[in-house]
């Protein structure tokens, strides 16, 4: 086995000396004259939602260090209260905005180090947490965000809650660091009152019990916690919008007379690879079979578990579940699971995917409520110049208590809303620049970038800050094709580890160098297939050239009713495959 062989990644030896996760966190925060953590710190901060950076665009000066925070909101579920209270602390702790997840969660970007425990303090007190959001365990738990008031998905939530709480690591140093003793913020205690009004926190941070040598062992994760992060979803078909494909572990809702009988459970997806290395790559993730209901929990502590144990903990490139999955094959792992469960999967049941993104605009819930969807490009909520969305959606949130949902695609969604209040909201928006998705085209709805530069240390190249150019030009290329009225799907990211799920858009784009990118095409609008590399190291300004020829053919070419992706996928990138084997 790999393991006995070659030696535990660095991480695996952080982990087993001081499984308590504190490392040297609070006398770092505690040294006023510290500028920044230590590395070993670095890798035990994730744990805690914490991810140190600098800003990249300042380097030739020298470093100037600071923090992103990212809090955990199962299904991208937010209290009206807990909103207002992120929204006071980007302004007073963090560099203004608010940064929308590709997994529902927000980001604080830019806190420094002294904000940095009343910024926490304040995200547990107002009724979250940061714990575990980052780091070698469970994250996120993704689920469908639209409020739509039926049964199935709100039973489907719950589940998604239980599964979150069931999966939340023992962290007494997280107690110790940021909640316990910490001084609240004078100006933001009304509002961190109101948050608290709303009643229990969903996300109770187990205390665990220790041992005879005084060291709390968390009792799911053990010592060592994971071989590398963990991600959950739920899906309730025909609607893809989590792309339940890309998770290590995914439900989706199998409904039968109107109610959830169980989910068919998909395990081992995941997207990051890195640039030359085929030992890594991005896979979907394999259906295994149905569970009944009641059995969710179980199932996500077997999965869980199992990558645990079988994980690689040599190699953090090759640690993921899905390495597991497609070296040890399906088979053996449903046997594993069922060994786990004490009993065994049915056949998966008919669940088919017909779309995948945002419903954008006014809906109705079944209760006679009315919910908003709202377009929020590359997920970053900033006030500028002529489009106030921060203050807007403050306002609007002060004003009229929706409830929020973040979406998987980076957007946000008002939910229970009076019909008689439409207007009354639609207006507010207008008041500050803000239409509610009148002239959105279909295109730039459907889009997604990671954040990359400055902020992320990974990025190869720019995503975010680019994004929306990129997509003007994708409209003017549309327009000009006679194509503007398509929903093609397009995602970029600054480089390969897939932080906007580029892999699965019907055009990805994933940076390779600096201005450089690879050209992906041939995913489909339901997302359950990864496209392909189809032009190596396109510059930024070569886009529109690449892109024109394969637009205009698809518009004289394409059959009846087919995507764009499904174009690319049954022409283009034959055609270019045959190239490839011509030129040997
Ligand atoms: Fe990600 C690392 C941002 C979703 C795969 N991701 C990072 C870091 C923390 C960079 C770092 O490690 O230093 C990025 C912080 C940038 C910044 O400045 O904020 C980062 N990832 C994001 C977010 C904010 C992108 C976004 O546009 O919203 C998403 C936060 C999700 C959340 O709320 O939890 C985000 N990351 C994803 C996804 C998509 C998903 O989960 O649905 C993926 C691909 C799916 C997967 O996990 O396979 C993803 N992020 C990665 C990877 C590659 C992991 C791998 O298996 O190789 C890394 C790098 C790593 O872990 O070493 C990474
Ligand atoms: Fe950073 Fe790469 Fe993720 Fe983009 S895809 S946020 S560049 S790690």
């Amino acid at each position: 086995m790999a393991d006995a062989i070659k030696p535990p990644s660095r991480n695996e030896i952080l982990k087993t000396e001081s499984p308590s996760l504190a490392g040297t966190i609070a006398a770092t925060l505690d040294d006023v004259g510290a500028e920044k953590f230590s590395e070993d710190d670095n890798q035990f901060l994730k744990f805690h939602g914490i991810y140190q950076q600098d800003d990249r665009d300042k380097r030739r000066t020298g470093r100037e260090y600071s923090v992103m925070v990212r809090t955990r909101q199962t299904g991208g579920v937010v209290p009206p209260e807990q909103y207002l209270v992120y929204d006071a602390l980007a302004t007073k702790l963090a560099n203004g905005t608010l940064r929308l997840t590709t997994r529902q969660t927000f980001q604080f970007h830019g806190v420094v180090k002294g904000g940095l425990r009343k910024l926490i303090h304040s995200i547990n007190e107002s009724l979250s947490t940061t714990i575990a959001t980052c780091g070698d365990v469970n994250r996120n738990v993704t689920a469908p965000p639209a409020p739509v008031g039926t049964t199935v998905h709100e039973s489907l939530v719950a589940d998604a809650f239980a599964v979150t709480r069931a999966l939340i690591p023992v962290a007494t140093s997280y107690h110790q660091i940021w909640i316990d003793g910490e001084k609240l913020e004078q100006d933001l205690s009304d509002l961190i009152a109101a948050a608290k009004s709303a009643g229990e926190n969903p996300y109770p941070i187990p205390q665990g019990n220790p041992g005879p040598d005084g060291t709390v062992v968390d009792p799911l994760y053990g010592k060592t916690y994971l071989p590398r992060k963990f991600k959950i979803g739920f899906a309730v078909p025909p609607q893809n919008d989590t792309d339940i494909f890309t998770n290590d572990l995914g439900f989706v809702a199998v409904v039968e007379n109107g109610a959830l009988a169980g989910y068919n459970l998909l395990a081992g997806g995941g997207l990051g690879s890195t640039h030359g290395n085929t030992e890594t790559f991005p896979r979907l993730a394999s259906v295994i079979g149905f569970i009944p209901r009641d059995k969710v929990v179980e199932a996500a502590k077997a999965v869980l578990t199992l990558h645990r144990d079988f994980g690689d903990r040599t190699n953090r490139r090759h640690a993921r579940l899905k390495y597991v999955l497609e070296e040890k094959g399906v088979e053996w792992f449903t046997q594993e699971v069922e060994t786990r469960l004490g009993f065994s999967f049915a056949p998966a049941r008919p669940a088919p995917f017909t779309f995948q993104g945002d419903q954008f605009g006014w809906h109705d819930q079944l209760d006679g409520k009315k919910y908003l969807t709202l377009f929020v490009e590359t997920g970053r909520i900033k006030d500028v110049p002529g489009h106030a969305l921060k203050t807007a959606l403050r306002e609007v949130v002060a004003q009229f208590h929706p409830y929020l949902y973040l979406t998987p695609s980076q957007n946000i969604i008002l939910g229970d809303i009076d019909p008689g209040q439409r207007e009354a909201v639609t207006e507010l928006f207008k008041k500050h620049g803000v239409g509610v998705n009148e002239n959105l085209s279909r295109t730039r709805g459907a889009g997604m970038a990671c954040p990359a530069l400055p902020t992320c240390g990974l990025a190869l190249t720019e995503a975010e800050r680019v994004f929306p150019k990129v997509i003007d030009e994708i409209e003017v290329l549309l327009a000009e094709t006679g194509l503007a009225s398509e929903e093609i799907s397009v995602r970029m990211t600054g480089c390969p580890n897939g932080c906007a799920r580029p892999y699965m858009g019907e055009i990805g784009f994933i940076g390779r160098a600096p201005n450089k990118y690879n050209l992906m095409l041939g995913g489909n609008h339901t997302s359950t297939r990864l496209n392909q590399v189809y032009r190596e190291n396109v510059k930024l300004e070569d886009f529109a050239t690449e892109l024109r020829p394969v637009l205009a053919r698809y518009k004289s070419e394409r059959l009846v009713g087919e995507h764009f992706g499904d174009f690319a996928e049954r022409v283009l990138l034959r055609e270019r495959a045959a190239e490839i084997a011509v030129a040997g």
